[in-house]
C-alpha cells in the first residue's frame, strides 16, 4: 500500500485498486489528488493485470472541487482551460491506454468529471443506489473529461443532450437499462461482484484483452475495411503469445488454462 493523503492505491496479486478518498467532499478532485492519481497510474501495468476503482464513503466522485474555484469579488476567473489539459484529459486518455481492464465500482453519486471518469473505465458496474450526474449545465459548463464524445456514442443524442441540458440525477438502474454502464447490483454486493471480476481479469490473457479494447475503442474511428486490416494485426501478433498457445493446449487437453498475460 503507497501512502497518498487524497487515495489509497494498492496492487495485490495481479489486481491494482485505486480509491478516490475524500469522502467529505464525495471524493471530488484537488489538484494534489490529481497528482496521487496520476503517479499512481504511471506505476502501472506493472505487475497487475487489471485495475479497479472506487470512491470512499457514500461517493463515487463530484468531478472537480468547487470550493477550489470560488472567486473574490475583483479576482481573476480560474483557468479551466489549463486545468482540464493539465489534468482531466491526462486522466481520461490514461485510462483508456491502460493496457489492462479497467473496472469503475461506482459505489454512489458520480458528479460531473466523476461521472464521465467513470465511464471512461472499461466494464461499470453501479450500486442501485448510485447515480451518474452530467452536473456541468448546473454551472454554465460544458461536459468535459469527454463527456461529450462517450455520452452519444454510448446512449444516443437524444439521450446524451437530456442527460446534459437537463443535468439530471440518472439512477444506477436506468444507466444500466441505457446501456450506459455494464451492470447495476445490489449495494451490498457490489465489491463481490467487482472483486469476482477482478479476479478473473487477474489471471486471464492479458495482452489479448489489451488489444480488445484497443480495437474497440480505436474501431469508433475507423472503416470496416480498416479495422479488419487492425483485427489481423492483432491477431497476427497475440498468436505468437504464450497465452494463445496455452489456451490451444488447456482446449485439447481438457482442463483449466493457466494464462501468464504474456
Ligand atoms: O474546474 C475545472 O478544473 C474544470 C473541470 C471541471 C470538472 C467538473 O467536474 S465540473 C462539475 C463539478 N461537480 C459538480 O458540480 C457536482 C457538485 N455536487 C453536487 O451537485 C452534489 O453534491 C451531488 C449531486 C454530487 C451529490 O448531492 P448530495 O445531495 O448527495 O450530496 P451533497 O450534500 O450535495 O454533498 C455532500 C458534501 O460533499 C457537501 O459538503 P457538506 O455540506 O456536507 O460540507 C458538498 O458540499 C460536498 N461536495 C459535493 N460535491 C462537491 C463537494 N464539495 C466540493 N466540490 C464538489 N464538486
Amino acid at each position: 500500500m503507497s501512502h497518498h493523503k487524497y487515495i489509497l492505491f494498492a496492487s495485490e496479486d495481479g489486481v491494482a485498486r485505486l480509491t478516490f478518498n475524500r469522502p467529505d467532499r464525495l471524493n471530488s478532485f484537488n489538484t494534489d489528488m490529481h497528482a496521487e492519481v496520476r503517479a499512481a497510474l504511471a506505476t502501472l501495468p506493472g505487475e497487475a493485470r487489471v485495475l479497479v476503482i472506487t470512491g470512499a464513503g457514500r461517493g463515487f466522485c463530484a468531478g472537480q472541487d468547487l470550493n477550489d474555484r470560488a472567486v473574490a469579488p475583483g479576482e481573476a476567473a480560474p483557468d479551466l482551460a489549463h486545468s482540464i489539459e493539465r489534468n482531466y484529459k491526462p486522466l481520461i486518455l490514461a485510462l483508456r491506454a491502460l493496457p489492462v481492464p479497467v473496472i469503475a465500482a461506482v459505489n454512489g453519486v458520480a458528479a460531473g468529471a466523476g461521472a464521465n471518469i467513470a465511464l471512461a473505465c472499461d466494464l461499470v458496474i453501479a450500486a442501485r443506489s448510485a447515480s451518474f450526474v452530467q452536473a456541468f449545465s448546473k454551472l454554465g459548463l460544458v461536459p468535459d473529461s469527454g463527456g461529450t464524445w462517450f455520452l452519444p456514442r454510448l446512449v444516443g443524442n437524444a439521450r446524451a443532450l437530456g442527460l446534459t441540458l437537463l443535468g439530471d440525477k440518472l439512477p444506477a438502474e436506468q444507466a444500466a437499462a441505457w446501456g450506459l454502464i455494464w451492470r447495476c447490483v445490489e449495494d451490498a454486493e457490489l465489491m463481490t461482484v467487482v472483486d469476482g471480476l477482478a479476479r478473473q481479469f487477474a489471471s486471464a490473457p492479458t495482452r489479448g484483452l489489451a488489444r480488445t479494447k484497443q480495437a474497440i475503442y480505436e474501431g469508433l474511428n475507423r472503416t470496416l475495411a480498416q479495422q479488419l486490416d487492425i483485427e489481423r494485426d492483432y491477431q497476427g501478433e497475440l498468436g505468437r503469445s504464450a497465452d494463445y498457445a496455452e489456451g490451444v493446449a488447456a482446449f485439447a487437453q481438457k482442463r483449466a488454462p493457466r494464462f501468464t498475460g504474456k
